[in-house]
């Protein structure tokens, strides 16, 4: 099975989730893109989703699936999202599809966060996959001074040639050589920075459940 099958039998694994009559909330990336092609077999008996980037609200309306801003729900029983990396206690990093800041107010709203991933996201600790962070272009320099004071190495994505703007006009670092040996407490201390939108690591909104394709099928880890 190719890593691209691996991602269909998550995306589809994850419609038992959904739950009849209500709105979903829909993270971004290629695994989710799955979920979202999936969901249109049950497009009838959902109310619609709230989706955490343009790129995902374009795909699901696409498919005729109602897309409600976050403004006019409260409490989605449930959010569909992938992740770069997942820990063995669902603390997750996310941002390679640069949606992250949106994707983490999703998850906020949403009673639980079921994680859809092929197994190579599988770490038993955060950091290897370079921690996306999305900042105010302002503050760039001085971010990059303090990731790299932390023995980081900083890179601004690019996008055509050009610092990548988000869907929210920000700017995205791109940090490896990190040690995040408590992610709770990382997540804390780098959402100090002034300057700083939404660092990448999922540690207050980790996953409840995680759903893993395998060689051997769908493995269900539960945090
Ligand atoms: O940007 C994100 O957080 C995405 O969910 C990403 O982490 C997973 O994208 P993928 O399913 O394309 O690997």
């Amino acid at each position: 099975l190719s890593q691209d099958d691996l991602k269909t039998l998550v995306g589809q694994a994850a419609l038992k989730y959904v739950v009849p009559g209500e709105i979903v909330g829909v993270g971004t990336g290629s695994t989710v893109n799955k979920f979202i092609d999936a969901l249109a077999s049950m497009k009838d008996q959902i109310t619609g989703a709230v989706s955490s980037s343009v790129a995902s609200t374009e795909r699901l309306q696409a498919l005729g699936i109602t897309v409600f801003d976050c403004n006019e729900v409260t409490e989605l029983s449930v959010y569909i999202d992938g992740a770069d990396e997942v820990d063995p206690n669902g603390y997750l990093i996310k941002g390679g599809g640069a949606a992250l800041t949106r994707e983490k107010i999703v998850a906020a709203e949403s009673r639980r966060f079921v994680c859809i991933a092929d197994e190579s996201k599988l770490v038993q600790n955060l950091g290897k996959f370079p921690l996306p962070v999305e900042v105010i272009p302002m503050a760039v320099n001085r971010i990059t001074r303090q990731f790299q004071a932390m023995g980081g190495t900083v890179v601004l994505r690019l996008k055509d040639g050009a610092p990548l703007v988000t869907d929210n006009g920000q700017h995205i670092l791109d940090v490896t050589g990190l040690q995040i040996s408590d992610p709770l407490a990382f997540e804390s201390q780098v959402n100090q920075w002034p300057g700083v939108v939404t660092v990448g690591v999922f540690a207050f909104q980790k996953a409840q459940v995680c759903l893993v394709g395998t060689a051997s099928g769908v493995k269900t880890l539960t945090f």
